[in-house]
């Protein structure tokens, strides 16, 4: 796998993302969506991976938003395009087959914003600062913002947030429900890193269906959500790890998980 914009590491059950164009803040132009793409299909095949950290190189920023330079000058047909892979990325990543931390240090703005909420979890630094700033570039934000948003915050304030363009600081985002945690910049990658290890600590296979149970429950009715929770309940009774699970809290010893 070769990759211009984005590195991968791997560290015992956390792999960590780092999209790595600091000079542009980190900006999402095509090969960036191409590597992130490919990055993700190597981390859905890898069964030593239970956790990903999603991050921004530099201090200033996690991603400032889709390349404006690369989109100003698309005509019609590379606008499809450019579109169709980024809406492909950001399915690709809200499906993960694991959970996806956001650990955010600095702007997150228009398809940054996106990327972060595309993510399960969002750390974000102190200096963080998050918008849709779309409008006022002449378009609507088209990484699922007015979806997402809307979801994570609520209609009225995803709307009074896309609507003025405001940016905000990460104390408001976390008082609005759009970041989980605020930590001081120093911490954040180890804060994530703690979170990861954490829930990698956990039986792998549950934690992807209780994402699965989520996020497929959270798009229809509460009668068709607890039947898709019922039966992601019952897949968990085929893997050795529920056995581990509850054989270990019986004989009051270690759990020993092995993504089985
Ligand atoms: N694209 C390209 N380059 C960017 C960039 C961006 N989004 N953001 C920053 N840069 C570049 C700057 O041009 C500058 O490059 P040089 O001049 O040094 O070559 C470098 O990064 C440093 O930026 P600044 O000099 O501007 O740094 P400041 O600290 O002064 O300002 C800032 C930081 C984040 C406030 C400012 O850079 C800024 O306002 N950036 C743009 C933020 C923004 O508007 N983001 C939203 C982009 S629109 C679609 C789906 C999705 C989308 C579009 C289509 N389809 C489905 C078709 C998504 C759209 C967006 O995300």
């Amino acid at each position: 796998m070769e990759l211009k914009n984005v590195i991968l590491e791997k560290k015992g059950n956390v792999a960590t993302v780092t999209i790595n164009r600091p000079k542009a803040l980190n900006a999402l132009n095509s090969d960036t969506l191409k590597d992130i793409d490919a990055v993700l299909e190597n981390l859905e095949l890898d069964n030593e991976i239970y956790v990903v950290i999603l991050t921004g190189a530099g201090d200033k920023a996690f991603v400032a938003g889709a390349d404006i330079s690369e989109m100003k000058d698309l005509n019609e047909e590379e606008g499809i395009a450019f579109g169709t892979l980024g809406n492909n990325v950001f399915r690709r990543l809200e499906n993960l087959n694991k959970p996806v931390i956001a650990a955010i240090p600095g702007f997150a703005l228009g398809g940054g914003c996106e990327l972060a909420m595309a993510c399960d979890i969002r750390i974000a630094s102190e200096k963080a600062k998050f918008g849709q700033p779309e409008a006022g570039l002449g378009i609507t934000p088209g990484f699922g913002g007015t979806q997402r948003l809307p979801r994570i915050v609520g209609e009225g304030k995803a709307k009074e947030l896309i609507y003025t363009c405001d940016i905000i600081k990460a104390d408001e985002a976390l008082r609005i429900g759009l970041v989980n945690k605020v930590v001081a910049p120093e911490v954040l990658m180890d804060e994530a890193v703690a979170m990861a290890t954490k829930i990698a600590s956990n039986a792998p296979i549950a934690v992807k269906l209780c994402k699965d149970a989520i996020n497929r429950g959270m798009q229809v009715g509460i009668d068709e959500a607890i039947v898709i929770e019922a039966e992601d309940f019952g897949k968990c009774f085929s893997s050795e790890d529920q056995k581990e699970g509850m054989t270990a809290f019986m004989e009051k010893r270690a759990k020993n998980f092995q993504n089985k």
